[in-house]
């Protein structure tokens, strides 16, 4: 059985939804950021980064969203969610770690510049060259939607990771409506019967 650490809304969606893809059993555990949940030493003991998702499985716990995506599209190939040929498979993986480390770390220097530096005066600059980054994330990722329905041909773990972020723009106020093909690809994601079941779980909308 699988026990699966999640906090609405956080990147922990992606794999949340690749978990209800797959149809496998596992538990699913609530942690409320806002509320420190993840500095716990319960939690602790699970993850010692103290970062959501986490994935503890009979032979012991995976963390970071690429490697959690890759592993469970691996756990159901019929699902098909990530492809079997290598430089298509590679694709995938470099998208992936694009999210993780370029847009994702985007969203984190918006929202959390002291993480970054103490230096409250370079927090401005951060924020600002943040959001351009994001921006220019968001215009790479319509323009490749506007031939694909799916991040990749065909759907796989990386949509719903796309999701993740595209709903962090609406969370930070980006007009939206400057990226259709990115907001109409999140609906798709969402519409997914897999999908639709992480999201109630996480009672989380969409469009922020
Ligand atoms: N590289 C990690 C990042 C995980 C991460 O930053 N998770 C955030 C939520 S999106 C978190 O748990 N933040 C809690 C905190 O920083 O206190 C991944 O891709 O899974």
């Amino acid at each position: 059985m699988l026990t699966f650490h999640y906090a609405p809304g956080a990147c922990s969606l992606a794999s949340h939804i690749a978990l209800e893809e797959i149809e496998v059993a596992f538990e699913p555990i609530r942690l409320d950021l806002m509320a420190g949940d993840q500095h716990r030493p319960e939690y602790r003991a699970v993850n010692p980064t103290g970062k959501v998702p986490a994935l503890v499985t009979d032979r012991g716990t995976l963390t970071e969203s690429p490697a959690i995506l890759a592993y469970l599209a691996d756990l159901s190939p019929g699902h098909g969610l990530l492809p079997a040929e290598s430089l298509e498979r590679a694709h995938c993986a470099s998208t992936m770690s694009w999210l993780a480390s370029s847009v994702h770390v985007a969203f984190a220097r918006y929202w959390r510049q002291a993480l970054f530096t103490p230096d409250e005066s370079a927090w401005h600059g951060l924020k600002e060259k943040a959001l351009a980054d994001i921006r220019e994330a968001f215009s790479r990722m319509d323009a490749r939607l506007d031939r694909l329905d799916w991040y990749h041909g065909t759907y796989s773990v990386v949509d719903p990771y796309i999701l993740v972020m595209r709903r962090w723009g609406s969370r930070i106020g980006l007009d939206m409506s400057v990226y259709p093909n990115l907001v109409a690809h999140g609906l798709r994601v969402a519409a997914r019967p897999a999908a639709a079941r992480a999201i109630a779980r996480e009672g989380i909308r969409i469009d922020g």
